[in-house]
């Protein structure tokens, strides 16, 4: 079976809670759509775990992307050399927003890890694919954190500016494929039609699975043989 989960935002005990509520196993794959580090407290418990299973496929979202970039430019000791190449304003900006956006829980857990740990999480979250397609029996689906802009059905995946993904939000009022779903995080559920208040969306040719941990909601888990919907 194949399932699709994405936003835990650190909430590790939504995330052991749903593998164990779909019965993850060996057999199974899961993909998460990103968003799994900031805002809760323990994003690298889940990084971990997810990093010792070859069957958790896992998709950039927007937290990753800003966190490997401070992480890594922070974790480096400060030489006068470092000073110059990673103390600069552009990395305070990137802290910046970084913490305005939950990263703050991130480096706390984060600084808890041996130097040896920090090097695997970094080079973890370096392999991450920024979209990934897909088909289970008769549907496929192309799955991407935030959105796909200035799209075309016909644009390769390839085309589209990667970061840029990560960061739009899907226009779930137009269908995007005539024939494959498009899945995304990034924009929670209840923002996209209050009567999905914590609920996975299924609308138009679009899948939207964030359904809002980090807002005290739910985390969904979508399995794609047969569309079933899982809550924790
Ligand atoms: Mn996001």
């Amino acid at each position: 079976m194949t399932y699709v989960m994405s936003d835990v935002h650190g909430d590790y005990e939504k995330y052991a809670a749903m593998l164990k509520k779909i019965a993850f196993s060996d057999d199974d794959t899961l993909y998460i759509l990103g968003d799994v580090v900031d805002r809760g407290e323990h994003p690298m418990r889940i990084l971990s775990d997810m990093s010792m299973r070859t069957n958790v496929i896992p998709i950039m979202g927007n937290h990753e992307h800003m966190a490997e970039h401070v992480l890594r430019a922070v974790n480096v000791e400060i030489t006068e050399e470092s000073l110059e190449t990673n103390w600069n304003v552009e990395l305070i900006r990137a802290v910046q927003e970084w913490y305005e956006n939950g990263g703050y829980m991130t480096s706390k857990d984060f600084s808890r890890l041996s130097l040896e740990d920090r090097e695997y999480i970094l080079d973890y979250l370096e392999e991450f694919s920024f979209y990934e397609e897909l088909t289970v029996g008769e549907n496929t689906f192309v799955l991407v954190h935030g959105g796909l802009p200035d799209f075309s059905p016909e644009k390769p995946l390839d085309d589209y500016h990667p970061v840029h993904t990560l960061y739009a939000r899907a226009d779930y009022e137009k269908r995007y494929y005539p024939d494959k779903y498009l899945i995304t995080g990034h924009t929670p559920t209840f923002l996209i039609d209050p009567a999905y208040d914590g609920r996975i969306y299924i609308r138009n040719g679009h899948i939207a699975i964030d359904c809002g941990v980090c807002h005290g909601k739910n985390l969904g888990c979508i399995r794609l043989d047969d569309m079933a919907e899982f809550y924790v």
